[in-house]
């Protein structure tokens, strides 16, 4: 297919609700179902490209839905381009402000342009980037909640034996202590051997997180304290990275690469994880990749591993791939996994194709 005769014709949108087998408890509430817009992006010649986003809740679908079929309209007839897409997108809504849901919706037009490409062309994204499919390591991210210390290490075991060398810890309960018994715990029952993260989905002050920070510090072992304060407090994040050994993670709620060259300006982190809905897709995340080369600063992801693995192979600072399986029950073809690592699919754009039985099993 001529690249230049691949439109955008319009697009078709299905929200699920995909079961959750272990659902995750984390400092500021529970995650029981994924709740997933798919969006298929229409184009000229029949190809579809495809994405989807994770609404953290079903109510907030239908919002992003509406701004999707906004946009749509707005790019009906444009060349599948994503730079031209991004550039038009951002000046028809930067006085709403490309921001949260605005953002998520670019991010989902864009992922599925991505796709779209891919599929002209027969190439893998990683292929389109520039890149080789190669294994991404990964860590087991789909558990350990906030729940006793019993349940914990029984979990972490479970993880672990799925064939993972590396897993993440939900901190942040009202009482330190409570949260170093739980670090303990985890940290027996795995051995020495598996690389720990932990993450307090911003659950603490600044005061209170320099604390904490320090006794994980004494404790050892950590290989990053995820979002230990406000998300958006880079000055806060900056006092915690600067009095806390253990390097400070956080990213997966910069809202596009202008947000992360600030945070990366002010020091707020040692490590950045952007998330695609919110850094832009593709093309944001190859500006945020850019960005965390120039300062050197290492890059993991955060959720949609399917789009994530394409890109961290392409990522110069390139660290830990997250992984869930949350989109799993509603793909024809879920991610495969050797020895702890994500194996890019070769198959073109993505990968992703919908299960169609089961998107309508948990169709909402
Ligand atoms: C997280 C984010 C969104 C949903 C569940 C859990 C968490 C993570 O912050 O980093 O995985
Ligand atoms: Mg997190």
């Amino acid at each position: 297919m001529k690249l230049e005769k691949l439109k955008i014709r319009g697009v078709r949108l299905r929200a699920v609700a995909a079961p959750m087998r272990r659902p995750l408890t984390t400092s500021i509430g529970a995650v029981t179902v994924a709740p997933l817009l798919l969006i298929d992006l229409q184009t000229s010649g029949g190809i579809i490209g495809r994405a989807y986003l994770f609404g953290l809740g079903r109510a907030h679908l239908k919002p992003i839905a509406a701004l999707v079929e906004a946009m749509t309209q707005v790019v009906q007839g444009d060349a599948v381009a994503p730079f031209h897409l991004e550039k038009k997108l951002r000046a028809r809504y930067s006085l709403l402000g490309v921001h949260n849901i605005v953002l998520f919706a670019m991010s989902g037009i864009d992922m599925a342009a991505w796709d779209a490409l891919g599929q002209a062309l027969g190439l893998p994204l990683v292929r389109l980037l520039g890149g080789s499919t190669r294994p991404i390591p990964a860590y087991n991210s789909k558990g350990l909640g906030i729940m006793p210390a019993k349940s914990l290490a029984k979990e972490a075991v479970e993880l672990v034996e799925e064939g993972f060398r590396a897993v993440k810890l939900r901190l942040g309960r009202p009482q330190a202590k409570d949260d170093l018994a739980a670090l303990r715990a985890v940290k027996k029952a795995v051995g020495p051997e598996v690389t720990l993260m932990v993450d307090f989905n911003q659950a603490l002050s600044v005061a209170e997180a320099v604390r904490r920070g320090r006794m994980i510090d004494d404790e050892g072992g950590v290989t990053w304290i995820e979002e230990p304060v406000r998300a958006d407090d880079f000055a806060g994040c900056a006092r915690v990275a600067r009095e806390v050994a253990t390097p400070i993670q956080i990213g997966e709620n910069f809202m596009g690469p202008e947000q992360m060259a600030q945070a990366l300006a002010a020091g707020a982190c040692d490590f950045v994880m952007p998330d695609a809905q919110r850094i832009g897709g593709v093309t944001g995340w190859m500006r945020a990749a850019a960005l965390a080369q120039g300062a050197g600063v290492e890059m993991s992801s955060h959720l949609f591993p399917e789009a994530s693995c394409h890109l961290l192979a392409v990522t110069p600072t390139g660290h830990w791939l997250e992984y869930v399986d949350w989109a799993d029950p509603i793909l024809a073809e879920p991610l495969a996994l050797k020895d702890g690592s994500v194996l890019i699919p070769e198959r073109p754009g993505m990968g992703m194709k919908w299960n169609e039985k089961a998107v309508k099993r948990y169709a909402l």
